[in-house]
């Protein structure tokens, strides 16, 4: 549901600021993690899909050839309150997503794809969090 998606997002968007030097990606670019939900953020930096790439193996959630790690990912969205609502859906949803730009050789631009396709398939799924929802609780965790 909604909630669990705003929590995982503001759990790993926490790993943005360690990648943000290695990754290039300025805060004009994004300026917080979830942005990632507003209705017109485009992905169109590949400098995103770097630190995407960064974050997800801050958190092991990445195999040697930067897909997706089906276990761990699993276990990361089960970590949250009652992750383990979306944890299996989210999975398949991931890679759905992977298989449909398997041909896409640069892993950051593949990464970046995938997340726009994930987007997507949340907004489709009405689990998507509301922008409203992400700034709230994002000012409300800041206090
Ligand atoms: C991994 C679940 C994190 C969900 C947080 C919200 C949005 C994050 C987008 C990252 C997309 C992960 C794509 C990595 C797949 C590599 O093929």
């Amino acid at each position: 549901d909604v909630n669990v998606m705003k929590d995982v997002t503001l759990g790993f968007g926490q790993a943005l600021d360690k990648c943000r030097q290695e990754s290039q990606l300025t805060e004009e670019k994004m300026e917080e993690f979830f942005h990632f939900w507003r209705d017109d953020f485009k992905f169109e930096h590949r400098e995103l899909g770097c630190a995407i790439q960064c974050m997800s193996r801050h958190y092991n959630l990445l195999t040697d050839s930067s897909r997706m790690h089906h276990d761990n990912t699993e276990q990361f969205i089960k970590s949250f309150p009652n992750g383990e609502v979306l944890a299996r859906q989210m999975v398949e949803l991931i890679h759905s997503c992977e298989k449909q730009y398997d041909h896409e050789d640069d892993h950051r631009w593949r990464i970046l794809h995938v997340a726009d396709c994930l987007k997507q398939g949340c907004v489709q799924r009405g689990i998507a969090p509301s922008m409203e929802m992400m700034m709230t609780e994002f000012i409300m965790e800041a206090e």
